[in-house]
């Protein structure tokens, strides 16, 4: 506040100010159009804030954080997100990670453990280990918490399909700890709404699939008060493109959607809502990530009073945050550090409870102890080097900030309000808008970073000629594979068979009334039935859910309309329709129990809006069933999408059946999370051409053209 001085000029006024810019950039529009449609300005003053009162922290709506204290009494919590291998493996990095300073774990399970198998299924062969931990019964699960005492250590373990055997496998590994569950500390992510709309690790079809959380929440608010019940994501949603307005609003009306479930089934609003948590992607635009957790924390608190809640802690939405994976890349790895950097700091100057910082081999591979040391070091610096812990919410009364936060608080809130219009997430998520919203997002910005207008330094800006490829973890899933049917073999073996079958028939039994499913498999797993015993209990009941991918139409090509490089490309896929006799085909194959299908929803939008017939294949194929597909459509070309590691047995295993089909002509090639050090394994196998993370998909189609036989020219990368 300046002081009245007769002697001194008037202040200038907003207008001034603009007069000023204007001049100093020669008239040129300053103002920035965010990817949610949000236009920024280059400055922001107490006008843009009006009304709007952030409050103070600790006290609703907890804009400013959810602690009146916050960092100041406690830093956030240093949670790494891992597992890999084996239980012993995943157990001796979690022994050496709480060693040198993480404070909470948070386990990463494999996909055949997600997906309800067990290691010795054959479906999952590629998959064993590879993506995260393999656990099978609770045997895995004491090994995998073995010397780390449940009633001290908080566990998060993301879990959603088989939700149900791998929290009965902690309650009981607990158990035989001699841990009481009242004791026990963590989170069960147990989020499915998310999975139907983006990560895809379901088991069982949406209506059971809510009844399972319904049970959960049931379960723990009885039996197991200090344990979240819940982390309702958004984070798989911005991975899988969506805008930071698309995140926010879909996760709290996820949350909406819950609420209303454990209400209906019975349960008291303040006796769970205190235990539900969140879970967000903090990616690189800063500023726009700090205010999204601020507005969650007012959107949260004004959902839960609406839906009745009286308990202020019901309505305090508390989170973990991590780190944007797809923001890292594969190019210039060590840029990634400083991209984790910036988006930690947006996380704690967001408020966030507890964090993950991502590794900067993230874009290749699973974190090695060199590249998880420096990522759990980011944390440690900024909380103990910086002094950025002492000042509550310091960004707090920013114009900016204030303004974004409100604006994000308005903007979600209008999506919330056609969810709720449209009978609410359940059936939005049914009904496929959602996603499909997403996924528009998502090739959107993929279209801006191929023609360069988005920038990534070292993949379409300042790019290295050479790129040196960096040391990453492999794991040998055959030996993991092996080791795991060992050890089911052993245990099946020793069991009490009777007993085993039994609690099992009481749990199948259990799912066709309304037992509580949690509280039935817990006498399942103490019975030592398996992951994949218990799963398919549940799906003898339940049914297995399946869905086939819709790829959105014309928003990548429609970005390059009338670009030269786009016209190009029809130029060549109608020289090699003429030849064919038709349009060329190319099947879009996801193989194993990888769910991640951003990259070949991508592929299949691009390759449609270019003119290819595109079959895009379902989620989950074996080799031998994606071979069947790729025949019986008589495609050109099969794309494997691969990202969660299974490439180098899956690919070369359906280039085989191909083969044996008398079908080599056939061209296989593969794309995704492939290290180059796998690259010629996967060309000896017969893969014609491998594209990895920030391939420009306008240099790729022109590939695909040449392996078709067109005489495509080579031309400078599109982006520069
Ligand atoms: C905190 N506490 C304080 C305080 N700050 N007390 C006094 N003064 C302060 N300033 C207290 C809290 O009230 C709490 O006690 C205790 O300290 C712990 O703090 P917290 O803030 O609750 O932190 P934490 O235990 O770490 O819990 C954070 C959480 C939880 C609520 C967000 O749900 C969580 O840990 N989530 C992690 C989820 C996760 O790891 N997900 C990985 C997803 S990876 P009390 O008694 O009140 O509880 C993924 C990738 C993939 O999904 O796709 O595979
Ligand atoms: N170990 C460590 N991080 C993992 N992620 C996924 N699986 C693991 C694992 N086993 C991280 C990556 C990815 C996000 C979904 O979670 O950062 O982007």
């Amino acid at each position: 506040m300046s002081e009245k001085n007769d002697t001194a000029a008037p202040a200038p006024t907003l207008d001034s100010w603009a007069k000023a810019a204007d001049k100093e950039v020669k008239g040129k529009d300053l103002t920035w159009r965010t990817p949610e449609g949000i236009d920024v300005k280059p400055l922001y003053t107490a006008e843009d804030v009006g009304e709007w009162d952030p409050g103070l922290p600790g006290f609703a709506p907890f804009t400013r954080g959810v602690r009146a204290s916050m960092y100041a009494g406690r830093p956030w919590t240093i949670r790494q997100y891992a597992g890999f291998s084996t239980a012993e493996e995943s157990n001796a990095f979690y022994h050496r990670n709480l060693k040198a300073g993480q404070k909470g774990l948070s386990v990463a399970f494999d996909l055949a453990t997600h997906r309800g198998y067990d290691s010795d299924h054959p479906r999952v062969t590629g998959d064993v280990g590879k993506a995260g931990v393999a656990i099978d019964s609770v045997e895995d699960m004491k090994i995998l918490f073995d010397g780390i005492p449940l009633d001290q250590m908080s566990v998060s373990m993301t879990m959603n399909g088989a939700v149900i055997p791998i929290l009965a496998f902690f309650i009981v590994a607990g158990e035989e700890q001699g841990v009481d569950r009242k004791l026990l500390d963590g989170t069960i992510q147990n989020d499915i709404l998310k999975e139907f709309m983006v990560r895809n690790t379901y088991i069982y079809p949406p209506e059971p699939s809510m009844r399972i959380i319904s049970d959960i929440f049931g379960y723990t608010s009885r039996e197991m008060p200090k344990f979240n019940s819940i982390s309702i994501s958004g984070y798989h949603m911005q991975e899988a493109g969506a805008t930071q307005v698309q995140e926010l609003a879909f996760t709290i009306a996820d949350g909406m959607e819950y609420v209303k479930y454990g209400v209906a089934s019975g349960l008291d609003i303040d006796r769970f809502a205190g235990r539900l948590s969140f879970f967000f992607a903090i990616g690189m635009n800063f500023f726009m990530e700090i205010a999204k957790l601020r507005a969650a924390r007012v959107l949260w608190h004004r959902v839960m009073t609406q839906l009745g809640a009286k308990d202020e802690r019901s309505k305090m939405l508390r989170t973990h945050c991590q780190t944007s994976g797809v923001s890292l890349t594969e190019q210039d790895p060590y840029n990634n550090v400083m991209r984790t950097t910036i988006e930690a700091m947006a996380a704690m100057l967001g408020g966030t409870q507890s964090l993950h910082t991502n590794a900067l081999d993230e874009a290749i591979a699973l974190p090695t102890d060199f590249s998880a040391r420096i990522a759990r070091n980011t944390q440690l610096v900024i909380q103990e080097e910086t002094g950025m812990c002492n000042v509550v919410d310091p960004l707090g009364g920013s114009y900016y900030i204030e303004a974004l936060t409100k604006r994000l608080v308005d903007d979600a809130w209008a999506i919330i309000e056609r969810v709720e219009r449209e009978g609410g997430m359940a059936k939005a998520v049914g009904a496929g808008w959602p996603k499909a919203m997403i996924e528009e997002a998502s090739a959107a910005r993929a279209a801006r970073v191929d023609r360069g207008e988005d920038v990534i330094v070292g993949v379409n800006k300042y790019r290295k000629d050479n790129e040196d490829p960096i040391e990453i973890l492999d794991v040998d899933n055959h030996a993991v594979r092996e080791a795991q049917i060992r050890r089911i073999n052993k245990m099946k073996a020793e069991r009490d068979d009777e007993a085993c079958r039994a609690a099992l028939d009481a749990l199948r039994e259990g799912a066709k009334g309304d037992g509580n499913l949690l509280e039935l498999a817990v006498e399942c797993a103490r019975r030592r039935a398996t992951l994949g015993e218990i799963s398919s209990a549940m799906e003898d009941v339940f049914g297995r859910f399946g869905t086939q991918p819709t790829p959105v139409k014309g928003i990548y090509g429609g970005a390059y309309k009338e670009d030269g490089r786009w016209e190009r490309l029809l130029r060549g896929v109608e020289a090699v329709e003429r030849r064919l006799g038709r349009k060329p085909r190319m099947f879009v194959a996801k193989m194993g129990q990888d769910g991640h299908d951003r990259g070949a929803n991508l592929v299949s939008s691009m390759f449609g809006d270019l003119g290819f017939e595109v079959v895009p294949g379902p989620l989950f194929q074996t080799p031998k069933e994606a071979s069947e597909l790729a025949l019986d459509k008589d495609v050109d070309v099969v794309g494997a999408s691969s990202l969660a590691a299974g490439h180098k047995t899956l690919i070369p295993e359906l280039i085989g059946h191909l083969r044996d089909a008398g079908r080599p002509d056939i061209k296989v090639i593969a794309g995704g999370v492939i290290p180059a050090q796998d690259y010629q394994a996967l060309f000896d196998a017969g893969v014609q051409a491998i594209f990895g993370p920030g391939t420009n998909l306008i240099v790729a189609a022109e590939d695909v053209l040449r392996l078709l036989g067109h005489n495509m020219p080579p031309q400078e990368e599109a982006a520069e």
